[in-house]
C-alpha cells in the first residue's frame, strides 16, 4: 500500500475526536492567524482559486470561482452555509471528518468568512448525525471561548460567529436551495436558479454554500499554498486529496484519504482488500447513488473529476459502492430508484410522477412480466425526465424520431441524479 500524504485525516485516530487543545498542538488555527494577519480577503480568495479546489459535495464546481462570484464588498448581511446534509446513499465521508476533527471545519469556515467578509455561518447537519452534532457544538463553544469566534478575532477587528442547524431529515435538503428553504423554516422545495445563492440565498441575502470536505481543505491551502496543493494530486488536472469512502462487496470498507487521480482498481484492491469472497468486480457507483456505474473497463481510470466525467460518469462524492459479479444490476438499480422516488419533494411532474413510473417499469422487468415495449417506455421516461438522447439499437423502428438531446426537464438535480444509474443500466447492462 502506498504511503500517500494525510492532510484532512492527519489528526484522525480510531474512536477519538480531537478537540481544541489537541488541534492547536497539531498546528490548528495557524492558517487562520496567517490569513487574518498576513493576507487580504482577496488574497485568500486568489489562493483558493489558484489551488484548483473543486466542490467535494457532488458537483465538483470550482470553489474559488464560486467565491469570486460572491459580492464580498456588498454592504449588509451575507451568509456562509456549510452543507453537511450528507444523505447521498453510500456516502459517509463528511461524518468521518466531523467525528475526527471538528475544529478543522470551523477553522476553514472562519477563513472563508474572512475572505468573503461574512459574519454569520451555519453548519447544516444531517438529522441522523447526532454524534457529529454534539462534537461540532462543543468545538464551536471552545472556539468562541478561545477568541477564534466572536468579536475582534485574534485582534484583527474581524467578527464572525457560527451556528449549528440540524436538518429535518430528507434527502432533498442536500440540494442547496432546498437547504436554504429548510434553514428559513419553510417547506424544502428547491428554488429556481438563477438567481444563484451567491447573489440571492438565505433570507434573500448573498450566500456561499460549500460542502464540509470543501471547507475543511481551506486551512491546508492557506498553510501550504496553491502550488503545493495542486501537486498533491497524481494527475495534472486534479488538485489536492479526496476522501474516498468504500462500501459494498469488498473485503474491507474503510474511509481513506488519497490523492485525486489514484486509479479505481488500486483503491478497490489495496484499500478495499479486493472484491469479497474471491469474486470478480462487476461494477461500482463511483460517488454516490446519483452517479452512473463504472465497470471492469474502468479499473485503470484515474479517480479525478475530469477523468471520471470522460468515462460518462461523475466523481460525485467519491464514496464508491462496489458490486460483485453475482449482482443483478437491474435489482440494484431498482433499489436505488425506490429511494429516489420516495425522496422526491413532489414539486415537479417529471420527478414526482416519472420516478414512480420508472420504479414500476423496473419492477415489471425484474418480475419477468415485461415486454420490449416496457423497455422502450423506460427509455421514454429517460427522455421525459433527464432529456438524455438514446440512439441506435436502443430504439425501436417507430421510436427513432425521438432521438434528440435536450437538457434536464426536472426542476432540480434530484431526478437527473436518480436517472444516472438507470441510464448506465440501459447503456452498460442491457442484456440483463
Ligand atoms: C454562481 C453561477 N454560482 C453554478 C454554483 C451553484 C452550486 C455549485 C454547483 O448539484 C450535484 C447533484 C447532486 N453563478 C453558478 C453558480 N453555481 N453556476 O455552483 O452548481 P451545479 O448546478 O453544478 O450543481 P448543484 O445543483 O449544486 C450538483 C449533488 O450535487 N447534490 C449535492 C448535495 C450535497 C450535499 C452535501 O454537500 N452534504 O448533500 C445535490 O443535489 O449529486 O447532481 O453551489 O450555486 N453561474
Amino acid at each position: 500500500m502506498k504511503d500517500y500524504p494525510q492532510i484532512l485525516f492527519k489528526n484522525r485516530r480510531p474512536g477519538e475526536t480531537l478537540f481544541l487543545d489537541g488541534y492547536r498542538a497539531a498546528g490548528g488555527y495557524g492558517a487562520l492567524k496567517k490569513a487574518l494577519t498576513q493576507m487580504t480577503p482577496q488574497e485568500v480568495i486568489d489562493e483558493v482559486k489558484n489551488a484548483g479546489l473543486r466542490g467535494r459535495g457532488g458537483s465538483g464546481f470550482p470553489t474559488g470561482q464560486k467565491w469570486a462570484f460572491f459580492p464580498a464588498q456588498k454592504a449588509g448581511v451575507k451568509y456562509l452555509v456549510c452543507n453537511g446534509d450528507e444523505m447521498e446513499p453510500g456516502t459517509y465521508k463528511d461524518r468521518q471528518l466531523l467525528l475526527a476533527d471538528p475544529h478543522q471545519l470551523i477553522e476553514g469556515m472562519i477563513i472563508a468568512a474572512y475572505a468573503l467578509q461574512i459574519d454569520i455561518g451555519y453548519i447544516f447537519l444531517r438529522y441522523a448525525y447526532e454524534d457529529c452534532a454534539r462534537r461540532v457544538e462543543r468545538a464551536i463553544a471552545e472556539a468562541r471561548q478561545a477568541g477564534y469566534l466572536g468579536n475582534d478575532i485574534l485582534g484583527s477587528g474581524f467578527f464572525c460567529d457560527l451556528r449549528l442547524h440540524r436538518s429535518a431529515g430528507r434527502y432533498i435538503l442536500g440540494e442547496e436551495t432546498a437547504l436554504l428553504n429548510g434553514l428559513e423554516g419553510r417547506r424544502p422545495n428547491p428554488r429556481a436558479k438563477p438567481p444563484f445563492p451567491v447573489n440571492q440565498g438565505l433570507f434573500d441575502r448573498p450566500t456561499v454554500i460549500n460542502n464540509v470536505e470543501t471547507l475543511a481543505n481551506v486551512p491546508h491551502i492557506i498553510n501550504g499554498g496553491a502550488d503545493w496543493y495542486r501537486g498533491v494530486a497524481l494527475t495534472a488536472e486534479g488538485a489536492g486529496s479526496k476522501i474516498f469512502g468504500l462500501s459494498g462487496h469488498l473485503e474491507a470498507t474503510p474511509c481513506v484519504e488519497l490523492p485525486l487521480g489514484v486509479p479505481l482498481g488500486e483503491i478497490i484492491e489495496h484499500y478495499g482488500g479486493g472484491v469479497w469472497r474471491g469474486r470478480r468486480f462487476k461494477a461500482c457507483l463511483p460517488g454516490g447513488a446519483s452517479t452512473p456505474y463504472l465497470t471492469r473497463a474502468h479499473l485503470d481510470l484515474p479517480m479525478d473529476f475530469d477523468a471520471v466525467q470522460g468515462a460518462r460518469s461523475r466523481l460525485g462524492t467519491a464514496c464508491i459502492t462496489v458490486f460483485d459479479d453475482r449482482t443483478c444490476m437491474l435489482a440494484a438499480t431498482l433499489n436505488l430508484i425506490r429511494f429516489f422516488a420516495r425522496e422526491s419533494c413532489g414539486w415537479c411532474t417529471p420527478c414526482r410522477d416519472g420516478l414512480v413510473m420508472v420504479t414500476w417499469l423496473l419492477e415489471k422487468i425484474e418480475g419477468g412480466t415485461a415486454s420490449m415495449d416496457d423497455v422502450y417506455m423506460l427509455q421514454d421516461q429517460m427522455r421525459n425526465i433527464s432529456g438524455q438522447a438514446m440512439t441506435g439499437a436502443m430504439w425501436g423502428p417507430m421510436r427513432g424520431e425521438y432521438v434528440f438531446k435536450v437538457g434536464s426537464r426536472a426542476f432540480c438535480p434530484l431526478a437527473d441524479g436518480a436517472m444516472a444509474p438507470v441510464e448506465a443500466l440501459l447503456r452498460l447492462f442491457r442484456d440483463e
